[in-house]
């Protein structure tokens, strides 16, 4: 090409990555609600609507026939294509967990078993065993509708909240989900309560188990488990325990029973209270109610109180269909990265700041008036870490910080001072600081909610057997990263008040020994390796590596081996349960957006790579501004994929931003 053409190619690209960028900001403006934050679903585990569904039964408050025909749809648009359901909504293969929940719910809600999808999911049920090969979770639910009996599990024992706090095994010491699913599983487990039966339950048992039903001899089935629902198989040390749980479960100890359920029961009910009845996650929100419920008149107004929030906030009519997201929202997360997004297209020069105005001054209002002002009660009592001057994943309401987010959103925060009022306090800026070093693990890194409790070695008792990874808070690149991000702007901030560089420089330490030996770093909240390195490198850059730093070459040469010949980059969903790279079928948008963004900031010398990709993006935009919806892209615990359904649209906003600010140079 002569020296001409390449000007006129580069002017060109320079031409179009402005126009997607002027065309981005005006529908991220168009996406935005009043109160500043972005919209979006959060879906993709199939597990959660199914407990939805059976909670509504057991309760008599199944959602108007609308509803219910919205809810069929959206079983039906993820039923794959040889009848099962997945763990999640894009799975590869079907689940015995979530096929027989999911089977049972559409039942619940009124489906004839002669129904052709009925049909076909209980053949596949059939074919791959029956509910006695359900993951844990799945014949818990069942046992809650008597369509699995007690015995055939293993104890889940309530007892364990009267340890002293600093028992190995104290449920205190686990990641606060895993804590909060197994704290009202330790109620109901302890009070073994049971839907009363009913002739619906009757037929249900006879499909699910093709009339054995009466003949199983439960006992010999806590360990069953059909291999698509195997995922971490039981450990020896899980089984030693189980063993011992199954023995204590057999001696006559009513009032201690009586004791435990009672704490258990206080502390569910403080949880209920610090979370405005939201709960913090999906599973919680579900079975803390069923534990009212199960109260009886005690539980009535607890459950009154908390139905609501289903409605508000669980439940989402997508594009599939009706369907039960895997938290109340992820507006603070969404809105924190929309800023850095659209700060990064404005500060390239291709956007005016007058357009970018409105938008930004709506989302730092959001951002502000939900960052968590004071900690809850009595926190140690209740297992909880402090929580003033921290921002959770989705609103104020939910209430429960996260390391990450309070990162996000204290460099927003940070970046937007001094433009809009009435303002984040200072003060609570400095309260953001102290909580992100409060939560700093041993290892230099950060975990998710709280400072890792407990040890590694905890993960042998994990009982989930579809999940990875969810006994301790563990520190995460991702979450590193953000809050060495938020540290550094902390240090600018407020030069010579705290100590930072220490922390600082442990947590470059941390991300520095998780590259992995091709130069990548692996992601955990979202597919997966593009994720996880771009992470890595934004976190290395903010703590001071240079680009000739050999970490941030072998990351940048990394990603440049898995470039697509189109430009853009794909991971499959199935990278992070397998844990290593999977190639894509079509070019992604966020994972493209975040490969270009880590070469732009890692200084990649290849400027045709970056060139490629930005092209690719900007093709990939619809005329109206926004992006094409995509594959799910986030994941949690190796296993199971979620909805962000908003990165498509502002990911590539923040590339692109990045990519013309060095091209215009
Ligand atoms: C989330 C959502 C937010 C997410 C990020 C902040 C993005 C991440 O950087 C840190 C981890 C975190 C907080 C996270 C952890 C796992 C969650 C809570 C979820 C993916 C939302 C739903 C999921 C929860 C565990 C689902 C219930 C299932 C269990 C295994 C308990």
């Amino acid at each position: 090409m002569t020296t001409a053409r390449k000007l006129d190619t580069a002017h060109a690209l320079l031409d179009s990555v402005d126009a997607t960028l002027n065309r981005a900001i005006p529908n991220l403006g168009r996406l935005q609600l009043e109160r500043g934050s972005w919209p979006g679903d959060y879906g993709g585990p199939m597990f959660l609507l199914p407990m939805f569904v059976a909670l509504a039964w057991v309760t008599k408050r199944l959602p108007p026939p609308p509803r219910v025909a919205r809810m069929l749809i959206y079983f039906t648009s993820v039923q794959r294509p040889d009848g099962s359901i997945g763990l999640h909504a894009e799975a590869t293969e079907g689940s015995m967990f979530t096929t027989t929940l999911s089977y049972v719910a559409m039942r619940l809600l009124g489906v004839g078993r002669d129904d052709a999808r009925l049909v076909r999911m209980r053949a596949w049920i059939h074919a791959n065993g029956s509910p006695l090969g359900a993951a844990s979770w799945g014949k818990f639910t069942l046992c809650l509708l008597g369509l699995y009996d007690w015995k055939g599990i293993h104890p889940v024992l309530p007892e364990l909240w009267l340890l002293p706090k600093d028992a190995p095994l104290h449920p205190g010491r686990l990641w606060c989900h895993c804590r909060q699913v197994y704290l009202p599983m330790a109620w109901l487990y302890g009070m073994k309560s049971t839907a009363p039966d009913a002739p619906l339950l009757r037929e249900l048992r006879d499909e699910l188990y093709q009339g054995t039903y009466g003949s199983i001899t439960w006992e010999q089935h806590r360990d069953t488990v059909a291999k698509a629902d195997d995922y971490r198989p039981s450990k020896l040390a899980l089984k030693g325990v189980n063993t011992g749980q199954g023995l204590f479960e057999k001696l006559p100890l009513k009032p201690l029973r009586q004791k435990a359920v009672d704490e258990c029961l206080h502390h569910i009910r403080y949880e209920d209270s610090v979370t405005n009845d939201i709960d913090i996650g999906p599973v919680n929100a579900v079975l803390n109610m069923f534990v009212h419920h199960f109260r009886g008149a005690q539980g009535a107004a607890d459950l009154e109180r908390g139905w609501y929030k289903f409605d508000r906030y669980y439940l989402w009519d997508g594009h599939d269909g009706l369907k039960m997201q895997g938290y109340n929202n992820s507006e603070l997360w969404d809105t924190a990265f929309a800023v850095q997004a659209i700060e990064a297209a404005v500060d390239s020069g291709a956007v005016q700041a007058s357009a970018a105005e409105p938008v930004l001054a709506k989302a730092y209002t959001f951002i502000r008036d939900n960052q968590i002002l004071s900690d809850v009660p009595e926190p140690e009592k209740h297992y909880r870490h402090p929580c003033k001057g921290g921002w959770p994943f989705s609103d104020r309401a939910h209430g429960w910080p996260i390391t990450d987010c309070t990162s996000e959103g204290f460099k927003c925060a940070v970046d937007l001072e001094g433009r809009f009022s009435p303002e984040v306090p200072v003060d609570l800026l400095r309260d953001s600081v102290r909580l992100l070093l409060s939560w700093q693990n041993e290892d230099g890194g950060w975990a998710t909610y709280e400072k890792q409790r407990g040890g590694a070695w905890l993960e042998q008792f994990n009982p989930s057997q579809v999940f990875g990874d969810i006994m301790v808070d563990y520190s995460y690149v991702e979450c590193t990263s953000a809050a060495l991000q938020a540290l550094v702007k902390a240090k600018q901030r407020f030069p010579g008040e705290f100590e930072l560089d220490a922390a600082i420089a442990r947590g470059a330490a941390f991300i520095r020994g998780q590259q992995r030996p091709d130069g990548s770093f692996e992601g955990s909240w979202a597919v997966c390796f593009t994720y996880g390195t771009w992470f890595a490198v934004a976190g290395l850059k903010a703590a001071g590596a240079s680009n000739d730093d050999p970490a941030i070459r072998r990351a940048v040469a990394f990603l440049l081996s898995k470039q697509r010949p189109d430009g853009s980059w794909s991971e499959h969903g199935n990278s992070c349960r397998d844990r290593r790279w999977v190639e894509g079928e079509a070019g992604h948008v966020a994972q493209t957006s975040w490969a270009l963004s880590t070469l732009v900031r890692g200084g990649c010398d290849v400027r045709q790579a970056m060139d490629r990709a930005a092209e690719w993006l900007c093709r990939r935009q619809e005329s109206d501004g926004s992006w094409a919806r995509e594959p799910l892209v986030g994941v949690f615990n190796r296993t199971c994929l979620i909805a962000y359904d908003n990165y498509r649209h502002y990911f590539p906003v923040w590339a692109l931003g990045e990519w013309r600010a060095l091209a215009s140079r």
